[in-house]
């Protein structure tokens, strides 16, 4: 079994499709292990997107990241981090796979609705930035 981040984006949250979001991954066999509504700062969406701190959109997606609540939780299943990123789609919805989430709810390139942890190691990063260790523990 393994676990990822998956964070609903700010536009995801607005438009309230968090249940749909849920409800896919649900019905692909990956459970929610923990589950919470919160808010990035500047800086702590800064912190989270860390790798693209030299990329032209830097600025722009850590101020829209930081404009609204997100949903940040923990998926574990069978190959969930693969899992994940095939379920959620391509970065740009346009030209994501048809019925991927993107594909079905992304506005565009960055506002495209939802995150999933890319490889082992950032799954590892990325559900410790969120979640502490107690809350981990208690969720079991
Ligand atoms: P990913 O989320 O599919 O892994 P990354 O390339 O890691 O895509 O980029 C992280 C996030 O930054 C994307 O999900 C998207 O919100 C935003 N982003 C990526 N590329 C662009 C771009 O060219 N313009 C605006 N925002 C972008
Ligand atoms: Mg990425």
């Amino acid at each position: 079994m393994e676990r990822t981040l998956v964070m609903i984006k700010p536009d995801g949250v607005k438009r309230n499709i968090i249940g749909e979001i849920i409800s896919i991954f649900e019905k692909n066999n990956l459970k929610v292990i923990t589950i919470k509504k919160s808010r990035l700062s500047k800086d702590a969406a800064k912190a989270f997107y860390i790798v693209h701190k030299d990329k032209p959109f830097y600025e722009s997606l850590t101020d829209y990241i930081s404009s609204g609540p997100i949903i940040v939780m923990v998926l574990e299943g069978e190959n969930a981090i693969e899992k994940v990123r095939k379920i959620i789609g391509a970065t740009d919805p346009q030209q994501a796979e048809e019925g991927s989430i993107r594909k079905l709810f992304g506005i565009n390139k960055e506002m495209n609705t939802i995150h999933g942890s890319d490889s082992l190691e950032s799954a590892k990063k990325e559900i410790s930035f969120f979640f502490s260790e107690y809350e981990l523990i208690s969720a079991e």
